[in-house]
């Protein structure tokens, strides 16, 4: 059996500030090799197209095909793959799929307009991008909930085109994740993977059409890809491994808070566990039950190493210093195990999803509950959020000056683009100023 260790900390120890930051550390240094590598895909397939992405992926995945056409999954291909599953598992996709729209279509935003007295109107349109790109890795990380997860949102938002990449190594494909692309209404499918097909979807081939944002988790490569055609195109984020916190009054069942912990840890060796509480005996009854439930375990090693590693147990005072410690690590899913969790909430600022009370897995939220579980990593719920609607989306600003409005804020464009030295902009603005 996997060894099982984990760090203690307690909030009121001297060096708690350094402990707590050496615990969230986390590597993510770039590779210069990858980094070399990377670029010099990106260069082939933005120069070469179509042949390039056929060389790469016959280099890496040992798929040879005659053209990229070969590589597309048509629509029916999609529905036999949704024909081919369990006929449970695609009523659970569909009933997650239900799910995420509704909870998405509530996020759609309005245009808007006002107009002021003079006439002048002024306003925002929302449009929705043209085409989105969705990465999907191949592989064990295949998940077909983050298929929906990514999906849903860009259809909701009103995309015209989302086209998905998956790359299949040796021809392997995954019905499940086929069958949650004809779920969510994907439009497009290549079995491409890799930078290869990051740098397609970025800059178009004869096959594949440039898109405007390309969203998804990837290995190193693909990260590291998605992070270079930035600016060519939009990205969502470069997320980092999963991370639950659950703070805990010691009344929940140990073994539901030791799942809990698992659920995350079981994703990879660096994802992250953290569980606080108030209560130092409730602490040594969650252990207890790690050191039960961890030989049960499929992935017991990927959890055992996650829990050694990054994993910890944080005794604090009381809830409210429980709300402030976890404010400092700003977790991805934040488990709120109390009798009042709006209470605690009030004190909550930073966190990608808040799982309330003691019924609340965090897993209900990966699948089904409907938020999006494409969530801010390593601290950056500090300033951003789930993805959703909006990322699919941007705004443009409308102005419509009337006669009047154009001489009254003429005068003042006038002043300070004459303060500015720019006189084509005061003289364009003077021009509809009235006599
Ligand atoms: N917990 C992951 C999402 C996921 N879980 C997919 C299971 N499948 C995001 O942090
Ligand atoms: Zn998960």
């Amino acid at each position: 059996m996997s060894d099982f260790s984990i760090t203690r900390l307690n909030a009121s120890q001297n060096d708690f500030d350094g402990s707590l930051a050496s615990l969230l550390a986390w590597d993510d240094s770039v590779d210069h090799q990858v980094n070399e590598s990377v670029r010099h895909i990106l260069a082939q397939v933005k120069a070469r197209g179509d042949a390039a992405v056929l060389e790469f992926t016959e280099q890496f995945d040992r798929l040879k095909a005659g053209s990229l056409a070969d590589l597309e999954m048509s629509k029916e291909r999609l529905q036999q793959s949704l024909e081919a599953i369990p006929q449970n598992q695609r009523t659970a996709l569909e009933a997650a799929a239900q799910r995420i729209r509704d909870y998405h279509e509530r996020q759609n935003q309005q245009s808007w307009h006002y107009q002021e007295a003079d006439g002048t109107v002024l306003g925002q349109k929302v449009t929705p991008l043209d085409r989105a790109g969705l990465y999907v890795p191949g592989g064990k990380a295949a998940y077909p909930s983050s298929v929906l997860m990514n999906a849903i949102p860009a259809k909701v938002a009103g995309v015209a085109e989302v086209v998905m990449v998956v790359p299949t190594p040796d021809g392997q494909v995954n019905d499940m994740v086929l069958a949650a692309a004809a779920i969510a209404g994907v439009d497009r499918v290549f079995t491409i993977g890799g930078a290869q097909a990051v740098g397609a979807l970025a800059y178009g081939t004869e096959s594949i059409p440039a898109v405007d944002k390309i969203v998804g988790p990837g290995n190193i490569y693909v990260a590291t890809a998605k992070r270079e055609v930035f600016g060519t195109v939009g990205i969502d984020m470069i997320a980092g491994p999963s991370e639950i916190l659950v703070i805990c009054d010691g009344q929940t069942n140990p073994d539901w808070i030791a799942m809990d912990l698992f659920s995350q840890a079981e994703h990879d060796e660096q994802a992250q566990s953290i569980l606080i509480s108030p209560d130092k005996a409730f602490l040594d009854s969650v252990e207890a039950s790690i050191r039960r439930l961890l030989p049960t375990m499929e992935r017991a090693d990927i959890i055992a190493e996650s829990l050694k590693s990054r994993g910890a147990f944080i005794q604090v005072a009381d809830l409210d210093e429980a709300a402030e410690v976890s404010n400092r690590i700003a977790p991805e899913h934040l488990e709120l195990s109390v009798d009042d969790p709006e209470a605690l909430l009030e004190n909550i600022r930073h966190a990608g999803a808040v799982f309330m009370g003691r019924y609340t897995a965090e897993a209900l939220g990966d699948y089904c509950a409907g938020p999006n579980h494409v969530l801010p990593t390593s601290g950056t719920a500090r300033f951003s959020s789930p993805l959703g609607v909006y990322d699919f989306q941007k705004r443009s600003s409308i102005i419509g000056f009337s006669a009047s409005g154009a001489d009254r804020m003429g005068r003042v464009a006038s002043v300070l683009a004459r303060g500015e030295g720019l006189t084509a902009h005061a003289r364009s603005a003077e021009y509809r100023i009235k006599e």
